[in-house]
């Protein structure tokens, strides 16, 4: 009989997963999961990984040197791992979409900055990328639906780009949309979802300095099923404000509708910060998966992150901050 920690973990009871199961039992979880078992000849043919990949212009920007002020007290999940398992339903609804995800064409990639600012232009990812010095930070990443991982990604404070694009006084939030080329993408011929993929964020948050454009990921350019060529990361919030593959960044007195708030608004809303008390209209949020053991552990206020964002709400009432 196998032992309790080996089961898979929607067999373990929440008691019985702690943060010390996570540690003693990675490497056996990973084996019984086949991760154990890649070569490194294999990992290196992994889409995204390695050989294969057309040669990237911003290679030489990588790896960036780490801000050691963000810590992670979790292993970082294995970039093998991390790489196929993903959320970007412009390749598809479900997790496998890594190969799928490899017909995104990310040269050229323009990005148009518009709305109230000074004066509205569009920037090519390759200049932009050189404009503002890049660094590497490890972040903790808490899905909606209860899974979690950590990444070493790179790029820059999105308060950087904010000072760059000049905004207006009357400018209240920013409203990001991805990409929307139906041929790059089959998931964007389903006509039944809202396209494209948007998100939204005040102008405070987006100048506190955990938000985050990403470029990179473990020491190299992103990867396309991570969100090539460039993302947001905001590790407080649950993982679907962190929208992939930016096209289009709008400066506006209107609060965006993002993606998911146009699909489900009883269970999607534009703050989504992480709660562990605040329950998903279907499900806890007490708990989260680690990706890469399969075993859960308690999350965290704000995914540990209350210190640096808890201000930026102390004054907001009768607005659901946690959906
Ligand atoms: N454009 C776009 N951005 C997106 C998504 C998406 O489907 N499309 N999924 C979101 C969700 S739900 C999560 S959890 C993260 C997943 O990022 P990862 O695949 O790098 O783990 O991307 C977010 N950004
Ligand atoms: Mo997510």
């Amino acid at each position: 009989m196998v032992s309790i920690h080996q089961r898979p973990a929607w067999t373990i009871a929440e008691a019985q997963a702690t943060p010390e199961d996570v540690f003693f039992n990675r490497r056996t979880l990973l084996k019984s999961f086949g991760f154990g078992a890649l070569s490194a000849a294999a990992i290196s043919t992994l889409p995204g990984i390695g050989r294969g990949a057309e040669p990237d212009p911003t290679a030489d920007l990588y790896p960036a040197t780490r801000n050691t002020l963000y810590k992670l007290e979790r292993d970082i999940t294995p970039e093998e791992i991390n790489s196929r398992y993903n959320n970007f339903y412009e390749f598809g609804s479900h997790k496998e979409i890594s190969q799928e995800a490899q017909s995104l064409i990310v040269r050229p990639w323009d990005i148009s900055i518009d709305g109230l600012v000074e004066k509205p232009f569009t920037i090519a990812f390759d200049d932009l990328v050189r404009r503002i010095p890049l660094e590497e930070r490890l972040y903790r990443h808490r899905c909606v639906e209860a899974w979690s991982m950590t990444v070493p990604w790179s790029g820059f404070p999105l308060a950087a780009l904010v000072d760059l694009a000049k905004p207006l006084s009357g400018a209240k939030y920013i409203r990001f949309e991805t990409f929307n080329d139906p041929d790059m993408a089959s998931g964007l011929k389903q006509v039944w979802y809202p396209w494209p993929y948007v998100e939204g964020v005040t102008m405070a948050e987006a100048r506190n300095d955990l938000a985050f454009m990403v470029t990179g990921a473990y020491g190299k350019p992103l990867a396309k099923q991570f969100g090539a060529p460039i993302r947001l990361a905001l590790p407080w919030k649950y993982g679907f404000k962190s929208i992939k593959s930016i096209r289009k960044i709008t400066f506006t007195d209107e609060r965006p509708t993002s993606f998911w708030e146009q699909i489900a608004p009883n269970e999607y809303g534009f703050w989504a910060n992480v709660n562990p008390g605040v329950p998903h209209a279907r499900w806890s949020q007490k708990q989260e998966r680690v990706l890469e053991t399969g075993l859960y552990i308690q999350t965290r206020m704000f995914n540990g992150y209350g210190e640096q964002v808890a201000d930026l709400y102390k004054d907001i009432k009768d607005e659901r901050l946690y959906t």
